[in-house]
């Protein structure tokens, strides 16, 4: 079967963004990133005001709101791409679908008050993500029964909410969360086990892109060393049935899925 695979690019709006270190906080440089992932191939812009790196703090609604909104209404104004917001915050998404996003990308999967009331009452897709824990702490002491096992369940459970909410099946994304509560050999085995997760029967993203699991590989490789990993890892993905590929090297990402794409017509 001739597959899709869609390329997100990252554009990040958090002043501690993990690995652009800020540089995008100003609207001028973000569209001008955007114009280059663009050109560069990307299908999406996914655009966070939360980082959601292991240690992150929370941040308020309105600066969540002050960070995003902007940028999406001028991304609209000036190109013709899908935009989605990495947000969990009702308001936040409230806001994002009125200035047209595409994708609502919550790496909560709609467990905060309102979120999933904002969506059903909507047309955009949504990304449910796995993650243990929260931001700040997750990374402490991860533990599961069996990774793949736990992470299917609760996806599977979440996609059942949204169906009693009366939200199309066809709107949903799952992801599995690399790095999101996850020891290397947890992230590892998920990677390895992904295809497990196709019988979900909805779309998959996966977000690998310059986490800690390929510095460590790396022999703790900075973040600006971990592109090539990164684009390791997202083949193997794409070989085992991720069908969005969220990454912050857009072009050599685009690049590889062509091959990937390539040889899936033979599997
Ligand atoms: C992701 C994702 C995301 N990741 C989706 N949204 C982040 N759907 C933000 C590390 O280990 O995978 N899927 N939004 C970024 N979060 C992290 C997590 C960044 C872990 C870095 C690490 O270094």
């Amino acid at each position: 079967m001739p597959s899709a695979i869609r390329v997100m690019g990252i554009l990040n709006t958090t002043p501690d963004s993990f690995s652009d270190g800020g540089k995008f906080t100003n609207i001028d440089q973000a569209l001008e990133h955007v114009a280059q992932m663009i050109v560069d191939g990307a299908d999406i812009i996914d655009i966070g005001g939360e980082s959601t790196r292991p240690g992150a703090q929370a941040v308020s609604v309105d600066d969540e709101i002050a960070r995003v909104i902007p940028i999406v209404q001028e991304i609209r104004k000036r190109f013709d791409i899908d935009i989605s917001v990495d947000t969990s915050k009702a308001e936040v998404m409230r806001e994002a679908i009125s200035a047209g996003v595409s994708i609502i990308n919550d790496v909560r999967a709609l467990r905060e008050p309102g979120a999933l009331d904002i969506c059903k009452d909507s047309d955009v897709d949504i990304c449910l993500m796995h993650m243990q824990g929260q931001p700040r702490t997750m990374q402490a002491l991860p533990i599961y029964e069996s990774v793949v096992d736990d992470i299917y369940g609760f996806l599977r459970e979440q996609i059942e909410v949204c169906t009693n909410a009366g939200i199309a099946n066809s709107r949903l994304i799952i992801d599995p969360g690399f790095g999101f509560g996850k020891t290397l050999s947890h992230n590892l085995e998920l990677l390895a086990k992904l295809n497990r997760f196709k019988s979900l029967g909805v779309p998959m993203l996966v977000g690998i892109s310059r986490k800690s699991m390929i510095g460590t590989l790396l022999n703790d490789a900075p973040v600006d060393q971990r592109s090539n990993g990164s684009l390791a890892a997202n083949v193997i993905a794409a070989m085992n049935g991720a069908s969005i590929i969220r990454t912050h090297d857009v072009k050599q990402t685009n690049e590889a899925m062509k091959i990937a794409i390539g040889v899936l017509e033979y599997v």
